[in-house]
Formats: structure tokens, C-alpha cells, sequence
């Protein structure tokens, strides 16, 4: 049996970013030759964030068509809309029985963006770390690739997990989150504190992988970097956040390692860094680009691995649904697994 990889994307926006390429579809594309991996949009948990959501279909498929033109395929991962798998929210009722207020209120995320927030703030936001939770879980996932900001929504996964496994025997894999040293955090542009979002309002904070030359040019000849004088390029994100992100985009991107870019940019002005990044940037997009736009046209083929990958998911989601009804006593045995939607 291959250990069993779980991650997704929200399709909170109908583009992905530098930040969700480098720190998880990077790790996802290496892991599908040799695990079972389960590659999820995850379009209910879009909606707890975005206003609008008439184009949510097409945004998800916008951000299938991104996965399969960075590199992942459909015939050896299982690719899928979360909505169509209804067992996620099923499940994400039992686990909300089995997590604390307490521990939800302590989330990071929740807290930022309660804080950020100028309207009252919706419930799915604060339940987001459950839905998580049982995304994981209904897969018996061993493996979450991710970026660093999901890192404490995996300790309470494994929370949940092993107060669970404590009172109904071993029910639940416990998974391990895969979080690479560098590239796990990409910085916002004009804001080097904050992390990259999709959905950041100032377009300018963020690479999108669609973004044009032109705009990708724009965006890092305007990146905010320090007004140390002499200018000095070295890795310190405490310090020198908007040179770090440079750092960290060009080293990843480049397959270099840090300590030699900090030689290579020794007396190099700012103006030389980023035009490597822009550089390296713009091949990268080029040719994910190409592949994508002849991709994303046709729609029969995206919907056709919705559909498979929607099957494929449900099959495995139900047997975890079938063990957990049992445990807990309930008398229905799930056994549909016809996919109407
Ligand atoms: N900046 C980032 N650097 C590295 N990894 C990142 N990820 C997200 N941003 C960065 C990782 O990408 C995966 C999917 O992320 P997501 O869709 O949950 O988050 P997002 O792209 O940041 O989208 P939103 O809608 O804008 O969400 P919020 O409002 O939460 O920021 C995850 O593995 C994530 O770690």
C-alpha cells in the first residue's frame, strides 16, 4: 500500500499564486509517482471567504487546469471538486462534536481575519480548521503538503485525530504535514510582513502564474525591499523581509540554495536581484502558461476528470463514513456511491 497524500486549493479566485505553486503543487507534482495522492479544489471552503460565488464552477475549473499545467496528472492522482464529494461535509458535522471551542478560537488564521474584518465575520470562518480536519481524515491520509501558514490547522488535525482514536480505537491515520524549509511562506510584495494571498484586494501584493511580462515586470520592479545604505543583499526575514522573498523566489524557482545566491549578489545592487527574479519568473510562467490556455479551453476533458476524479474520491470517502457511522453507533450503512451532480 503507498502512503496516501491529501492537499487542496480553494478556487477563491480563478488564478493561483507563486506562494501556492512553490510551497504545495511543487511537493504535490514530486509526490504522485509514488504515493496514492488526492488532489482537492476545494470550493467549500471558497465560500467562507469570497462574496460572490456564481462563477465558482469555472473558477474550480480554472484551478484544475492549473494543476494539470504545472505538471499533475489525472490518470495517477485523483483530482476533484470538493462539493461533489458530500461525505466532506457530513463528516465535518460528526468532527465538530469532537473539537473545542477553545482550540478553534486559538487559530491563527481565525484570529487574523477576525481582526482584519470590517463586517461580521461568517461561522465558516471559524469552522474552516474542521472542514480541514475532516478533508484529511475521510482519506486516511499520511502525507498533507503544504505551506507553512496551514501548519497549526495540521496539529489540530492530529488533535482531533488522536482524541478520537483514543475513545473508538484506532479509526484515524494520524498525518504528518510536508513543509519545505524555503518557498513555504512567499511574502506579499508591497507588505513583506504579510503572507501572498490569491485573494488579496491590491492585485499588486501578489505573482499570479497567468500574469502577463508586462505585469509580472511591474509588480517586482515595485516590490518593497529595505533603505539599507550601502544596499546588501543577504537572507534575514526578520530584518530584510522584501530581500529574503526575493532571496527564497529566486533560489526555488532557480533549484539554487540561498548561501550561493548571497555570494553570486555580494556587491550587486537591489535593481540586479530583481531582475533575475523577473527573469526566472517569466520562463516559468511562459511555459506554464502555454500548456494552460490550450488546456483550460476545453471544458468536456476538465469535466471528465471532475467526474472520474469525484468516483474515484467517493469510493475511498465511504469507507471511512462506513467505519465511522459504525463506531458511533448509527444504523445507516452508507453504500450509494452513484455521483448525481
Ligand atoms: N504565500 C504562500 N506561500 C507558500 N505557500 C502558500 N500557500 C498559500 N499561500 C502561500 C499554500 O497553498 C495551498 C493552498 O492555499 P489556499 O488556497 O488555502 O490559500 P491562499 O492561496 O492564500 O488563498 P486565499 O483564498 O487568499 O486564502 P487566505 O485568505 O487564507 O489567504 C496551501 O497549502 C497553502 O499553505
Amino acid at each position: 500500500m503507498k502512503p496516501v497524500v491529501y492537499s487542496a486549493m480553494q478556487p477563491s479566485n480563478e488564478d493561483l499564486t507563486i506562494g501556492n505553486y512553490l510551497g504545495a503543487l511543487l511537493h504535490w507534482i514530486r509526490m504522485q509517482d509514488n504515493n496514492e495522492c488526492v488532489y482537492c479544489i476545494a470550493d467549500m471552503h471558497a465560500i467562507s471567504n469570497i462574496k460572490t460565488n456564481k462563477a465558482i464552477h469555472s473558477s474550480s475549473l480554472d484551478i484544475l487546469a492549473l494543476y494539470l499545467s504545472c505538471g499533475i496528472d489525472p490518470i495517477k492522482t485523483i483530482a476533484f471538486i470538493q462539493s461533489h464529494v458530500l461525505e466532506h461535509c457530513q463528516f465535518n458535522w460528526l468532527l465538530s462534536c469532537y473539537a473545542y471551542f477553545g482550540e478553534l478560537k486559538r487559530m491563527t488564521q481565525f484570529k487574523e481575519k477576525q481582526l482584519k474584518a470590517k463586517e461580521p465575520i461568517n461561522i465558516g470562518i471559524f469552522n474552516y480548521p474542521i472542514l480541514m480536519t475532516a478533508d484529511i481524515l475521510l482519506y486516511q491520509t499520511n502525507i498533507v503538503p503544504i505551506g507553512k501558514d496551514q501548519k497549526q490547522h495540521i496539529e489540530l488535525t492530529k488533535a482531533i485525530a488522536n482524541r478520537f482514536n483514543n475513545m473508538y480505537g484506532e479509526i484515524f491515520t494520524i498525518p504528518q504535514p510536508c513543509i519545505s524549509e524555503h518557498g513555504s511562506c512567499i511574502m506579499s510584495l508591497l507588505q513583506p510582513n504579510i503572507k501572498m494571498s490569491k485573494s488579496d484586494i491590491n492585485k499588486r501584493n501578489t505573482i499570479y502564474l497567468l500574469d502577463s511580462f508586462y505585469s509580472l515586470e511591474a509588480k517586482l520592479n515595485k516590490t518593497i525591499t529595505d533603505s539599507d545604505r550601502p544596499p546588501i543583499i543577504y537572507y534575514e526575514p526578520i530584518f530584510k523581509p522584501g530581500i529574503s522573498n526575493l532571496l527564497e523566489l529566486l533560489a526555488c524557482v532557480g533549484k539554487t540554495n540561498i548561501a550561493q545566491l548571497e555570494i553570486m549578489f555580494e556587491f550587486k545592487a537591489y535593481g540586479c536581484l530583481k531582475k533575475d527574479v523577473i527573469s526566472i519568473l517569466n520562463k516559468l510562467l511562459t511555459a506554464l502558461q502555454t500548456k494552460y490556455f490550450s488546456i483550460r479551453k476545453d471544458e468536456g476533458y476538465l469535466n471528465k476528470i471532475i467526474y472520474d476524479g469525484s468516483i474515484r474520491a467517493r469510493k475511498k470517502a465511504i469507507i471511512t463514513m462506513n467505519k465511522l457511522y459504525k463506531v458511533l453507533g448509527f444504523s445507516r450503512i452508507l453504500t450509494n456511491i452513484s455521483n448525481k451532480h
